[in-house]
């Protein structure tokens, strides 16, 4: 029989891959949008236009019990990859109350309705790196303590504690896919690596002069978004549910990614990156690396694209759209 999944935040970088990623394995891939997205397609779609045939959208909010019961129940999928979330560390520090409400109720109704709608249904939560935060030791894994250091990190602690105890308190089989930083060319503008992508192949292309960023110290550990969501597809094949960091374990600097992607373009980033106060975050993560050990072993996963090959691809991808 054909299995039916459920993906919220499907219109983002993680939804686009893995409803490719599930579409090639024959599943029905369902997906939760805003309203205003399938109204608006062309602008807040264009991840999945390749696929919009293939897919079936539902109108739903993160912020409605009522809309996710309601898609729950007449889904009834046989897996739940909840990846829907205000997931900019930056804009949560400017409207933590929204980022908390909304990330945490969210995760909640989901489970809730899982729970009483699809109590079979395999679920993955979306649980990130952020929780380690002020880390505890480097590197992290999954017995690494929380101290998340954002109003977006804290939503997430919330949510992996929703996750856990819906597994232990119901029996759901309900995972936690602690993910490092993934990005592609796919990524939002917003975030770091994408805004370097973006702005070297814009001063490439003589469109503007400069690239203003915040803390080029902050260290992160970088991988392949399509290599992390086949981690999130795996988790949910194993014979139990459990939680899970996925990660690289290499470790680089903003600013060894912006040396890359310029030197790559043939560019010195020293003549063109400006440090601006402004993007400092009121309480920084200075020190992400993961350890996934456990992933290997058991999902028997590992990453294809190295922190270099990711540089490229993103510079390439972003040039080329300059020049269309
Ligand atoms: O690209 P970022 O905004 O990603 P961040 O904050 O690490 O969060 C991302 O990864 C998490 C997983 O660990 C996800 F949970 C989360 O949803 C998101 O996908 O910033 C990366 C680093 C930060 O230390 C930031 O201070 O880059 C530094 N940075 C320096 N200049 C900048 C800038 N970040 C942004 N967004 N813009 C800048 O101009």
């Amino acid at each position: 029989m054909t299995k039916k999944a459920l993906i919220t935040g499907i219109t983002g970088q993680d939804g686009a891959y893995l409803s490719r990623l599930l579409l090639d394995k024959g599943y029905e891939v369902h997906g939760i949008v805003r309203r205003v997205a399938l109204e608006d397609p062309e602008h807040r779609l264009w991840r999945l236009r390749p696929i919009l045939d293939k897919i079936v959208l539902h109108p739903g909010s993160l912020e409605s019990y009522a809309s996710l019961f309601s898609v729950v129940e007449k889904v009834k999928p046989d897996e739940c990859y909840h990846l829907a979330a205000q997931s900019f560390v930056s804009y949560s520090f400017e409207d933590e109350f929204s980022t908390i409400n909304t990330n945490i109720n969210g995760t909640h109704y989901i489970l809730s309705s899982i729970k009483n709608k699809a109590p079979e249904c395999k679920f993955y939560f979306a649980a990130s790196s952020e929780m380690f935060g002020q880390v505890k030791e480097v590197p992290q894994k999954e017995t690494t303590p929380f101290h998340p250091r954002s109003p977006y990190g804290i939503s997430k602690v919330a949510g992996f504690d929703l996750t856990r105890n819906y597994r232990e308190a119901y029996g759901l089989f309900a995972c936690n896919g602690i993910l490092f930083n993934h990005e592609s060319s796919m990524r939002g503008y917003e975030f770091v690596t994408r805004k370097i992508s973006r702005g070297v192949a814009k001063i490439k292309a003589g469109l503007s002069k400069e690239l203003r960023l915040g803390n080029l110290d902050a260290k992160r550990d970088w991988g392949f978004a399509a290599d992390y969501c086949e981690a999130m597809y795996l988790m949910l094949q194993q014979d139990k549910p459990d939680d899970y960091v996925v990660a690289t374990g290499q470790t680089h600097t903003v600013r060894e990614f912006a040396e890359l992607a310029f030197k790559h373009a043939g560019l010195n980033w020293k003549d063109y990156v400006k440090t601006d106060e402004t993007l400092f975050r009121p309480a920084e993560v200075h020190e992400l690396k993961g350890d996934c050990t456990k992933a290997r072993k058991v999902l028997k996963w590992k990453p294809k694209v190295d922190f270099e090959g990711l540089v490229k691809m993103m510079v390439d991808a972003d040039l080329k759209r300059a020049k269309a």
